[in-house]
């Protein structure tokens, strides 16, 4: 993909409107320090627009960035950040259900697990929750350049396992350090704006 212009366009918290947009939305789940901000600057060839952080819970936003003026990604906050009240995770848990139920724009919902772990219950339930809405789910598997390369195969097939995903179903390994992967979602999102464009 061709990066011409990025823009944060919109900015949702908890009592925002969401915007009405009406290019494809591609968004980005997973729990919190996963790297969704990382790969989110990564597909935009940019080194920081994006905020991250070392710590977990930097992104409590939803963050629309406006793609060539053709596609949008969606920057989610991550779940199972422990230093939160639950009345806060309640909300956000809200916030993200209610973008995710209610975009009609909305064309596919990755979801990023750490590779190096086991998914958690979050992960299963956010997995079990694309599916049920009729996503088509894509995993990506991040902090790739953490493992050593004969490790990348076993953990592979922990995520897989971990998620109960099907065969039928793209694992794709990520680095935002070494941009390993990133063709890989760069071609589904275009696939998939490509076969919009021709309904
Ligand atoms: N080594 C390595 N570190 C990564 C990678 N992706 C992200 N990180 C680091 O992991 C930390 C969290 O990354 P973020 O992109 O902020 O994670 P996030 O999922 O957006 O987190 P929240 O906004 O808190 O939900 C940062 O310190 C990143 O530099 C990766 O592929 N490799
Ligand atoms: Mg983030």
């Amino acid at each position: 993909m061709i990066i011409k212009t990025v823009e944060l366009e919109t900015v949702c918290g908890i009592t925002s409107k969401l915007p009405e947009n009406t290019k494809p939305e591609f968004a980005f789940a997973g729990k919190s320090n996963v790297g969704k901000s990382s790969l989110i600057n990564a597909l935009m060839n940019r080194k920081s627009f994006a905020r991250t952080s070392s710590s977990p819970g930097k992104t409590q936003t939803i963050n629309f960035y406006n793609i060539n003026d053709s596609l949008y990604y969606v920057d989610l906050p991550g779940y199972g950040y422990a230093k939160v009240s639950v009345e806060v995770k309640a909300k956000w848990g809200k916030m993200i259900e209610n973008y995710l139920h209610k975009s009609p724009m909305l064309k596919c919902v990755f979801l990023l697990i750490d590779i190096r772990h086991e998914p958690s219950d979050n992960d299963k339930t956010m997995y079990d929750w694309i599916v049920n809405n009729g996503y088509q789910p894509v995993i990506i598997a991040t902090k790739l350049d953490k493992l050593k390369r004969s490790q990348v195969a076993k953990a592979l097939k922990v995520v897989r396992t971990g998620l109960g995903v099907g065969a039928d179903v793209t694992v794709i390994p990520f680095s935002a350090e070494t941009k390993q992967g990133r063709e890989e979602i760069w071609d589904l999102i275009e696939d998939s704006v490509n076969s919009l464009d021709k309904e």
